[in-house]
């Protein structure tokens, strides 16, 4: 039987397990990157695991989620990282240079090559035919400590793109259309492979932006086949040496098969405030819009900000509307410099960010109370803007531009002309200054770490308990976000080394007086629906739930990364084994888990009794073998102190 794409680099990095679907595999991994939002916390894991040196082929450390430095807090972080990445063997991509993603796969993917980074949107990686996941900063740490990265073997889905995109349809109205037919649930436990005949037709930035939002699908990862186009992609970045061809197998067998014909999509929107809340920009009518945002990891690449440049080229943006462009790169900011693209956004009157995260993590251009907000990410969870009542579209950079030159949501199809036609450079221009390699291991014991007053050490905890028992401190819904969880934003991001400090603002959208309750009880279980811990992977919306003396996690349903978050914290992600028993539990019933340590230890019965309703109910936990020997071990850190590595 032929292997597909993703089995085929999984078969060559296989250390432990069988590629059978559901079996706990471990892998090893080739390259990793970390963003300074969770890269703070991955290197003091780093350090704490007294690896000298990092074992992988290659890892990168990047400064782009907190430029605002609104304090000495960020800078000093930047400057601990800087001064890690020197040390232990990693290369330092530099504040300015750009968005992991987007500087990733312009000059260190390399097709077939495993990827793990501690930050969800990863999967951009597929675009040029790695296998890119997301994971929490520490399994990140054992990765660069050359230990394996383990997941559940997923099941292959393909999704066949046929046809050519209609004019002023793109990339993002692909990727929007899968989540419209698949939601932000569609993914869970999938890697999602595409192929068709469009895919000469798709250049490599624009595979990026559709395996990019994979991981709005909850899929482990989306991976494109490295072909052709790859290889004019890496030839134009100077690294053809760097490409391999890498195409499923004929008979290749897939669990599920999809298939998009490419020329009958139209422009589309993810509505508020979900990104499968996707609608045509034609149903969703000529509502007036307040503020356009252009960048992010999603679609910030060159070939979409020359097409903004074109649509702007010689108008001016809309009086009622606010216009920021953030270019994902140093790259493609410089280029648009010199080849005149950014004097024509400059000339229309968009305001130009630097090139990083920004807007897309609510590090500034909050909209106005109420603001409808068009942005090229992919993200649109409620508050992330930093505005709770913004109402936030997840729409095309074409879609965008078009609606920020009109003042109202508009169709780019029916109100700009002919589209221009716009190819990717031959050569893009190559200069990597802003990227700084580590100190050689000669001098690596030299290098000394620079800490400052904002890094807090992380908590920890012991061994599981036999019993526990906590009160039901919080109960939420379906579909919590780790942006509920832990929020980010221009005035919590800065603490993301700090835990105790962030304490304070954890489940804040949902329940501010969480964190106060939590401390009133000593310790704490929390209650939730279905996908829970969806979004981001920070490993902050564990790490500081652990803080807080949050026991155990019982819901629905978990979304991956957030659930090996949770056991790598030492907090046990237990899910109802009838859904139906969620409804018999209220916020601050007494719970306990008798016997709790013995049944994670034997695969035991895991019974919950709720001894202010004094009924009992199964759950199950969701834990691999190895998670097990994990969670009773205090998390991963004590795991593998205990494992001797
Ligand atoms: C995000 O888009 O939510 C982030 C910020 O990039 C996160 C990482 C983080 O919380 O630091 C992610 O997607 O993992
Ligand atoms: Fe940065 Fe936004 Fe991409 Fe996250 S989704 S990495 S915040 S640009």
């Amino acid at each position: 039987m032929g292997l597909t794409l993703a089995q085929k680099i999984i078969q060559a990095h296989l250390l432990s397990g069988e590629m059978t679907v559901g079996c706990d595999i471990g892998l090893r991994i080739d390259q990793t990157l970390t963003q300074d939002a969770t890269g703070t916390m991955a290197y003091l894991e780093l350090e704490a695991m007294n690896v000298p040196r990092v074992k992988t082929e290659r890892s990168v450390a990047y400064i782009d989620h907190n430029t605002l430095q609104s304090g000495f807090e960020n800078a000093d972080d930047h400057r601990y990282i800087q001064s890690v990445a020197k040390k232990y063997g990693i290369y330092f991509s530099r504040p300015g240079n750009g968005i992991c993603h987007q500087v990733h796969l312009e000059r260190f993917g390399i097709p077939g090559k495993t990827l793990i980074g501690s930050d969800s949107h990863t999967p951009s990686g597929g675009g040029i035919g790695m296998l890119a996941m997301g994971a929490g900063g520490m399994d990140v740490a054992v990765a660069m400590g050359g230990g394996p990265y383990y997941i559940t073997m997923p099941k292959m889905v393909r999704i066949n793109l046929h046809g050519r995109l209609p004019a002023w349809v793109s990339a993002k109205d692909i990727i929007l259309e899968v989540l419209r037919r698949l939601s932000v649930k569609g993914g869970v436990g999938k890697i999602i492979e595409y192929g068709g005949d469009a895919l000469p037709y798709l250049t490599v930035p624009e595979r990026a932006t559709i395996t990019n939002m994979g991981t709005e699908l909850g899929a482990t990862t989306s991976i494109f086949p490295s072909d052709g186009v790859t290889r004019e992609f890496l030839r134009a970045q100077g690294r053809e040496q760097d490409w391999t061809e890498l195409l499923p197998d004929e008979d290749a067998v897939y669990d599920e098969v999809l298939d998009l014909d490419l020329a009958a999509l139209t422009p589309l929107a993810a509505c508020p405030h979900s990104p499968d809340a996707v609608k045509s920009v034609e149903e969703i009518g000529e509502i007036k819009v307040d503020q356009v945002c252009i960048g992010s990891c999603t679609n910030s690449s060159y070939l979409d900000l020359m097409r903004v440049a074109a649509i702007l080229k010689g108008k001016t943006v809309h009086p009622t509307v606010s216009l920021s462009i953030a270019p994902g790169s140093k790259q493609v900011y410089n280029m648009l410099a010199q080849n005149g693209a950014l004097a024509d956004l400059i000339g229309a009157g968009a305001r130009i960010l630097e090139c990083a995260c920004g807007p897309c993590i609510g590090m500034g251009q909050s909209p106005n109370s109420g603001g409808v907000s068009l942005r090229t990410f992919n993200r649109n969870f409620e508050g992330r803007s930093g505005t709770a009542d913004a109402q936030v579209y997840l729409v095309s950079p074409e879609t965008a531009a078009a609606s920020a030159l009109t003042g109202v949501f508009s169709n780019p199809r029916k109100v700009l002309g002919e589209m221009p036609e716009i190819r990717l450079p031959d050569h893009f221009l190559i200069n990597d200054n802003m990227i700084l390699p580590p100190a050689p291991e000669s001098e690596a014991a030299g290098v000394e770490i620079l800490r400052g007053p904002n890094i807090k050490p992380f908590p920890t905890t012991g061994p599981l308990e036999e019993t526990l028992s906590a009160k039901a401190v919080l109960k939420v819904g379906d579909n919590i976000t780790t942006d509920h969880i832990m929020p980010a934003g221009a005035k919590i991001l800065p603490y993301r080394s700090n835990i105790p400090y962030l304490s304070k603002f954890c489940f804040s959208v949902c329940d501010p007086t969480f964190p106060e309750r939590c401390q009133q009880e000593g310790r704490a279980f929390v209650i939730g629906g279905q996908n829970y811990g969806q979004g981001s992977s920070r490993e902050h919306a564990a790490l500081v739930p652990l803080y807080l003396g949050v026991k155990a996690v019982i819901v629905k349903s978990f979304a991956r990364i957030h659930c090996a978050n949770l056991a790598n914290a030492g907090i046990l992600p237990l899910v109802f084994r009838n859904e139906a028993d969620y409804e018999s539990i209220d916020q601050m019933d007494e719970l306990e888990l008798p016997g709790i340590r013995e049944a994670i230890r034997t695969h035991g019965k895991v019974i919950l009794k709720n001894r202010t309703k004094g009924t009992e109910i199964e759950l199950e936990p969701v834990l691999t073998d190895r998670q097990r020997e994990m969670v009773l071990a205090g998390g991963l850190l004590n795991y593998t102190r205990e494992q001797g590595r």
